[in-house]
């Protein structure tokens, strides 16, 4: 047995908090249905290929009273990256499993959704979920990128859960593996199986949220490690006074996450690729304006600052956005030549001489490593890399240059000198917040609720969560509801609507409002760690996205 620090302890021993409705109730509570409900667009398409689960009423939990019901058997999968809180949705399923049958089961399905389709899985017990209770991670049963697309894998998941009796899963995941729980439960209804599927949102980066999902798990607890992280650099970068800063956050599409860090920490720049993406800003006009901060600063003897970029900008940024699809074809038509070549700069040569004008135009004045970058780190298809190029190392680079080229004429020499970071791991599997340990816990008491309710193809919501606990409202939305139709890999496919950084929104209207203000000066705030024990303004604050966009 590992030996556990004091703070493991105290958190082991902490009881997360459930909305007024399930403390009082448990999985009991009743479900109170509303009005048929519609897919967010694209409804004829979306009726069609869920004849069976479209529509269905959103749910609100009510008072009920305890009944006897004979035992159950159910699953449960973690699915896509870590983020805090997942153990919690899990303890949460258990203790409403069991408190409505003590003999009901949960079989945890081991590394995401393959655990299910290839039948590999752990009776949970009373004690392994009593040691991962609060817990960050996701080990105690691993988590999976594979896809549950396919009819083939429905059809071995029907299997799986034939042969261990299970007549319900939970699947805790993004947009994707949410979309996937929806497909899967009108294919299983579809089969008459009997066997209820129940989504949680899940993703640290924030972008499964609409109306009635007002954040996925983890992106609370995630932002806030990585806003404790920054402050502390501003720190340091505020007392040596010779560096900038430039800090890539995770979060694969939307900015979300690195928009709640600058309104946390307020940071001389805080890109957000949606306004990139909407203003059509070239790379040039990224680096001009940045360098323009600089320079400003750099005049007032103010030479450090720091600057938060946002993971999935390089493909916001038109120009890169044509010249990555021009490339990821260039190589598919040209691989057998390509892959001939040993040395790099050949294949940076190869690839520059072969690229349109226009491309060659947006190729050229790259860093030598980010060119090395996007021809030489390939994914098994074929395609770049994307979330590897080290936008953080590109962006410093391009303002040196433009710094060089500045002092060529400048009469006191301006000074730059970089630091680079990327947090992302560093975040996804902290110990939950105090919010997330609650909302986790809620979120997986809830889908016990909602199979006790007999419910399938829904997902678990707590709303008003921008509130105290207990004015959360628990409930069901249905997963068709926020289903549309997109253009993916050359067809139309149902999924779940990706929620990107609104710009008409508050949390990004503050950002604009100050960041002229947080540019010149040094205004930086210091949120400092993560607090689980003490008073609620100093523990239980919920993200500012979150009270932004529900006060
Ligand atoms: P999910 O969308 O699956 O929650 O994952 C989010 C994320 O943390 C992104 O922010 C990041 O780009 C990605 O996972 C990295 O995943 P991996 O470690 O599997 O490469």
């Amino acid at each position: 047995m590992p030996e556990i620090s004091p703070l493991q302890k105290a958190r082991a021993a902490y009881q997360p908090r459930l909305p007024k409705i399930l403390a009082e109730n448990g999985p009991f509570a009743q479900a109170k249905l509303g009005e048929p409900t519609h897919s967010v667009a694209d409804q004829e398409a979306i009726r069609k290929l869920f004849p069976d689960t479209y529509g269905l009423p959103a749910i609100d939990f009510v008072p009920g009273a305890p009944v006897a019901t004979s035992p159950i058997r159910a699953g449960v999968i973690l699915s896509g990256g870590q983020a805090p809180g997942g153990h919690n949705v899990i303890a949460g399923l258990y203790d409403g499993l069991k408190k409505l049958n003590g003999e009901n089961q949960l079989f945890g399905f081991l590394g995401g959704p393959s655990g299910l389709i290839e039948d590999k899985s752990l009776l949970l017990t009373d004690e392994i979920i009593d040691s991962y209770r609060n817990t960050g991670g996701f080990d105690m049963i691993c988590s999976g990128r594979t896809k549950l697309e396919t009819e083939e894998q429905f059809q071995k998941v029907m299997e799986t859960c034939k042969r261990h009796g299970i007549t319900a899963i939970v699947i805790i995941g993004g947009d994707d593996s949410n979309t996937n729980a929806c497909t899967l439960a009108q294919y299983l209804v579809g089969q008459k199986a009997g066997i209820q599927v129940i989504g949680c949102p899940k993703t640290i980066d924030g972008d499964l949220k609409n109306k009635w999902i007002e954040v996925s798990f983890g992106f609370d607890t995630a932002t806030k490690v990585y806003s404790e992280l920054i402050g502390n650099i501003m720190r340091d970068a505020n007392s040596a006074r010779k560096y900038w800063h430039f800090i890539k956050l995770m979060g694969r599409s939307a900015s979300h996450i690195a928009l709640e860090c600058a309104l946390q920490t307020h940071p001389q720049a805080c890109i957000v690729s949606e306004e990139v993406a909407a203003k059509k800003y070239s790379l040039k006009q990224i680096v001009d304006q940045l360098t323009g901060i600089v320079v400003e600063r750099a005049r007032r003897s103010l030479n450090f600052g720091v600057v938060l970029i946002p993971e999935g900008l390089i493909e916001f940024i038109p120009e890169i956005q044509t010249l990555i699809a021009e490339l990821n074809d260039l190589l598919a038509k040209n691989q057998a030549a390509f892959d001939a070549l040993t040395d790099l700069e050949a294949k940076v040569a190869f690839v520059e001489e072969r690229l349109t004008p226009a491309h060659q135009e947006a190729f050229r004045p790259l860093p030598a490593a980010i060119k090395a970058q996007l021809v030489g780190d390939r994914d098994p298809h074929g395609n770049v890399q994307v979330s590897k190029i080290e936008t953080e190392k590109m962006l410093a680079e391009m303002i040196e240059a433009n710094i060089r080229a500045l002092n060529a004429t400048e009469p006191k020499k301006l000074k730059f000198s970089s630091q680079c970071h990327f947090f992302g791991y560093e975040g996804r599997c902290a110990a939950p917040s105090n919010f997330d340990a609650n909302y986790c816990y809620s979120l997986g008491y809830t889908a016990s609720a909602l199979i006790a309710a007999g419910k399938t193809g829904y997902m678990a919501s707590c709303r008003n969560i921008s509130q105290p606990i207990d004015q959360w409202v628990a409930g069901g939305i249905p997963l068709t509801m926020m289903m549309n139709m997109e253009h993916r890999h050359g067809k139309d496919v149902p999924v779940i609507k990706k929620a990107l950084v609104d710009l008409e929104g508050k949390p990004f209207q503050t950002l604009a409002a100050n960041r002229e203000a947080w540019a010149k000066g040094v205004e930086f705030r210091y949120p400092g760690p993560i607090q689980y024990f003490g008073p609620a303004e100093v523990c239980d604050q919920p993200t500012q996205t979150l009270a932004l966009e529900h006060l």
